[in-house]
């Protein structure tokens, strides 16, 4: 029988004391519940010498919905393991885990409160120079360390069934693939956004495009994906970027990590015609941004390449131009990926700060136009792509 209990504030101290492997054994602790994601209660516990540590415990149920929802617990498993893998990998961009109890769905992570969430800082016009390249670094090598290029059939075997991840997943492909492109209950947009929602569900090249997509996801497990590469996924500051919460983590295509991360950039570029009325000022950050994707893109190329050359152990995967067909494929999909992102961000369930916080409510209609037009765009053009360059002048011509 399961033991779990639903924590708070009280109940975290008792459990982390027992454990007595944080804080000095007659640490005063105290504890708080912050935690304002979807899905999760987030508990921070920290004594008066400011040692803190984070406690992370998975609900039955979806956070944002409620009870009528309900969730495995073995996200919270899945989401520990990915963490300890790509921590194996890139230990300097992914936070540590410190301690996980499967049968509580509970984990103990590093306090990273030093940092700041990505999406409130772009919301801010901040902006990080080392973000791009830490992205690209996490993505290139935690992508390629667990694809056929690297580990063996029988050991890749083994790991898409520990990360079969069927619950969670199936939240991707209901939000992601199909709720946007046919009325379903969990969309939220304002009705004037209603022509423009019934002009791309009118597409029929794009729903062929969201049906390779879709199709994509469900049917190839090309590496251990984070699953949800978001800028509220992401802590930073000048000198730290670190990767938090792949609960969504499943063994599916390298491409659509990237192209989450490159459409969570376009929703800030797209939100930035309204939260920046100077133009040189706006025009700055969206350069940022711009700059962003170009180095996210090359830097990722260069890096998976550069590995392939050097460490594929797949005898046939090693035949000369393989590695380079294949990084077209993640390319084409990661632009077809991003396209989702940023339709389903406006007109789906989950939306984003960028976009929801523009008060002027005329501002923000515009700004949805132009990410729903934006995304479907991207999405029937992505197969256009050969190069890395070739996507960030896709994109640039499409965006203004
Ligand atoms: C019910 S979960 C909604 C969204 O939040 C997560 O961060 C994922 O992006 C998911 O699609
Ligand atoms: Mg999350």
């Amino acid at each position: 029988m399961s033991s779990y209990i639903e924590f708070d504030a009280k109940k975290v101290i008792d459990y982390i004391t027992n454990l007595g492997s944080f804080f000095d054994k007659d640490a005063s602790l105290s504890c708080y519940e912050f935690g304002d994601g979807n899905l999760n209660l987030v508990f921070r516990v920290q004594d008066t010498q400011e040692n803190s540590i984070i406690v992370k415990q998975a609900l039955p149920y979806a956070r944002c919905v409620g009870e009528s929802w309900p969730l495995t617990l073995d996200r919270a498993r899945i989401e520990a393991s990915v963490l300890q893998r790509h921590g194996e990998i890139c230990p300097d961009t992914t936070a540590k885990v410190l301690h996980h109890n499967t049968e509580l769905a509970l984990t103990v992570l590093e306090d990273l409160g030093h940092l700041r969430i990505l999406r409130g800082e772009l919301n801010q016009a901040n902006t990080f120079t080392r973000l791009s390249k830490d992205v690209a670094n996490y993505l290139a090598k935690t992508s390629f360390y667990h694809s056929s290029f690297y580990l063996t059939p029988s050991e890749k075997k083994a790991l898409v069934t520990e990360f079969t991840n069927p619950e969670l997943c199936a939240i991707t492909e209901d939000l992601f693939f199909d709720d946007p492109y046919r009325d379903a209950e969990r969309n939220n947009f304002p009705a004037a956004l209603q022509p423009s929602v019934e002009m791309l569900r009118k597409n029929k090249a794009l729903l062929v495009e969201v049906a390779k997509l879709k199709a994509q996801f469900l049917n190839a497990p090309e590496t251990l994906l984070h699953g949800d590469v978001h800028t509220g996924s992401i802590f930073v500051d000048a000198k730290h970027t670190k990767l938090i919460d792949p609960e969504f983590g499943f063994f599916g295509p390298i491409g659509f990590d990237l192209g989450s991360f490159i459409g969570n950039l376009l929703l800030n570029y797209c939100a930035q015609h309204a939260r920046i009325n100077a133009l040189p000022k706006r025009r700055n950050m969206q350069v940022y941004l711009l700059d962003c994707i170009a180095t996210t893109l090359s830097s990722f190329y260069a890096t998976w390449l550069e590995l392939a050359k050097t460490h594929t152990r797949d005898l046939s995967l090693q035949a000369d131009g393989y590695a380079e067909y294949f990084l077209t494929k993640v390319l084409q999909d990661a632009v077809g990926y991003c396209g989702c992102e940023l339709i389903r961000r406006t007109i789906g369930l989950a939306h984003v700060a960028d976009i929801d916080a523009i008060e002027d409510e005329d501002a923000r209609l515009a700004v949805q136009q132009r990410a729903l037009h934006l995304g479907e765009l991207l999405i029937i053009n992505a197969n256009k792509c050969q190069t890395t360059d070739d996507v960030y002048q896709l994109i640039i011509s499409f965006v203004n």
